[in-house]
């Protein structure tokens, strides 16, 4: 009796960790740690892997090395559709193949969160060229690169458009995200990228960037600038410069603005972590480029929301 129960709760055990954990395969693993937080649009790398990065192409059945599985970030060929700049992650078929067949790809990240102080939810732009579900698709964590456990499903944006992921929770598995860890975008399927298949990754980072968007702004009339946060009762400084996106330092931060940067105004975030700017847009600015940012703090985490690039009507 008491044998059985012990190998009744051995069972249970084993069977435990195998549901939890995956092997997605033989994935290339990163040899460095890039620290929290991080941003990664792939422009800084400009079509150089950089060494907190690996891109695995794989054949989906025998998941042995693929020529034909596209995982590209500049490295292989000119970016076909980046939602910024002109870098992008692409992961599919290699576009143009009609050699249709399966293939997975991977883009194994290597952070470090040890001494991060602020939220370890992940924001990022996604564009669906018009996948279906594979059960390795999306993407997961994992402390030893072995070992994964997924944090966000299959994808499903809209296809054949860039949709912003907000705030996706990575935490809630095993993994410790206060030390190094790896985290895996993966795209399984059998068509190209762009061309009826394919994920394309842009402007990652970890803390989530609350978003700031506008209204259309029309010179002479009233414009609206909202900001979707989580950090509530604070306060959000919105930024502007006319000369570019940056980076340059502010603070003790570093914004997507060239200076000169303007501070518009400093308005309170609501209990929900939103604030919202309305004013009149300057007849004069008709005609210009605003470059725009904002900085939101509850007074111990300070975050950088999205850049936002707007020609005023
Ligand atoms: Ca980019
Ligand atoms: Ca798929
Ligand atoms: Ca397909």
């Amino acid at each position: 009796m008491k044998t059985a129960l012990v190998l009744i709760l051995a069972g249970l055990g084993l069977n435990h960790s195998a549901v939890a954990q995956t092997d997605l395969g033989p994935l290339d693993l990163p040899n460095a740690f890039a620290p929290l937080p991080f941003f990664e649009g792939f422009e800084t790398a400009a079509g150089n892997v950089p060494p907190y990065m690996a891109l695995t192409n794989l054949d989906g059945l025998t998941l042995l090395p693929d020529g034909e599985a596209w995982c590209n970030i500049g490295n292989r060929a000119a970016c076909l559709n980046p939602y910024s700049g002109s870098y992008a992650l692409e992961m599919g078929l290699e576009p143009n193949s009609t050699n249709y067949h399966l293939v997975r790809n991977a883009m194994v990240l290597g952070l470090d969160g040890s001494s991060h102080v602020g939220t370890f939810s992940l924001a990022y732009w996604g564009f669906d060229g018009g996948e279906e579900y594979n059960a390795v698709d999306g993407i997961w964590v994992s402390e030893d690169g072995s070992g994964w456990y997924q944090v966000s499903g299959a994808w499903d944006f809209p296809t054949g458009s860039w949709t912003y992921e907000n705030f996706v929770d990575i935490t809630g598995t095993p993994v410790n995200l206060q030390d190094r860890f790896y985290l895996a975008f993966v795209q399984e399927d059998n068509f190209p990228y762009a061309n009826a298949d394919g994920i394309g990754v842009d402007d990652l980072a970890i803390p989530a960037r609350p978003q700031l968007t506008a209204s259309p702004l029309i010179g002479g009339q009233f414009g609206l600038l909202s900001l979707d946060s989580t950090l509530a009762n604070g306060d959000a400084r919105f930024l502007m410069s006319f000369t570019g996106s940056g980076p340059s330092p502010y603070g003790h931060l570093t914004v997507d603005l060239t200076p000169p940067i303007w501070n518009l105004a400093t308005v309170p975030t609501d209990q929900f972590g939103d604030a919202f700017l309305a004013d009149v847009v300057p007849y004069g600015f008709s005609g210009r480029t605003l470059f725009l940012q904002a900085i939101v703090s509850d007074g111990i985490i300070f975050e950088i929301t999205t850049p936002l690039i707007v020609v005023v009507q």
